[in-house]
C-alpha cells in the first residue's frame, strides 16, 4: 500500500537516484492543491449512505431481475451484502483518493475480487454498473459550488472518476 509520495521514494530508491524535477513538481503540485483532496474525500465520506443507496436504487431500477426471486439480490441477506460491497469499494475508492495512489484499493478490495464474484455467482457487470451510478453520484456532490471555494476542480475530478473507473474494470 502507497500513497504519492511512498510510491516516488520507492521509484526513486528502485534506481538509486535522487527525486527527478518531474517527481518533484509533481508532489509540490499535489500539495499546492491538497485542499481540494481534502474535500473531495471529506465530501464522499460525508456522503457516503446516500451515494450508495441512491446509487444501488437506480441499478435495481434499471436491472429489477436483480430483486426478483431467484436474483442475486434477492432476499434481504443478499441485499445487505450488496450494499456492504458497494459502500465497501467507496470506502477504499476514499482511501486511493486521500493517498493519491490507486495501489490501496487494487490491493486490499480488488484483487481476486472478480473471481470471488464468480464463485458466488454474483453478476460482476451489474456491480461495474452500480459503480458507475456511485461515480455519478460522487462527482455531482464534489463538483457542488456551494459553501466552497470556487476552483478548478477538474484534476482531481478525473484522478476520482479514475478509481471508479479502475474498480468497474476490475470486476466488469
Ligand atoms: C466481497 N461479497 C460477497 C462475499 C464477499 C464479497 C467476500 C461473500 C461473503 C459474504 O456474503 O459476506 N467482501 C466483499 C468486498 C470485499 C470483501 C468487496 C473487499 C475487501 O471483503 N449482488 C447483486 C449486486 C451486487 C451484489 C449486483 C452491487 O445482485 C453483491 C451489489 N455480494 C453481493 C451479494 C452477495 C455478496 C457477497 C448478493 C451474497 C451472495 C450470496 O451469498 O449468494
Amino acid at each position: 500500500m502507497l500513497d504519492a509520495f511512498s510510491k516516488v521514494v520507492a521509484q526513486a530508491d528502485a534506481r538509486g537516484e535522487f527525486l527527478s524535477q518531474a517527481q518533484f513538481d509533481a508532489l509540490a503540485n499535489l500539495v499546492k492543491e491538497g485542499n481540494k483532496r481534502l474535500d473531495t474525500v471529506n465530501r464522499i465520506t460525508s456522503n457516503a449512505s446516500t451515494i450508495v443507496a441512491n446509487a444501488a436504487r437506480a441499478l435495481f431500477a434499471e436491472q429489477p431481475q436483480l430483486i426478483a426471486p431467484g436474483g442475486n439480490a434477492y432476499t434481504s441477506r443478499r441485499m445487505a451484502a450488496c450494499l456492504r460491497d458497494m459502500e465497501i469499494i467507496l470506502r477504499y475508492i476514499t482511501y486511493a483518493t486521500i493517498a493519491g495512489d490507486p495501489s490501496v484499493l487494487d490491493d486490499r478490495c480488488l484483487n481476486g475480487l472478480r473471481e470471488t464474484y464468480q464463485a458466488l455467482g454474483v453478476p460482476g457487470a451489474s456491480v461495474a454498473n452500480g459503480i458507475q451510478k456511485m461515480k455519478e453520484a460522487a462527482i455531482a456532490i464534489v463538483n457542488d459550488p456551494t459553501g466552497i471555494t470556487p476552483g478548478d476542480c477538474s484534476a482531481i475530478v478525473s484522478e476520482l472518476a479514475s478509481y471508479f473507473d479502475r474498480a468497474a474494470a476490475a470486476v466488469a
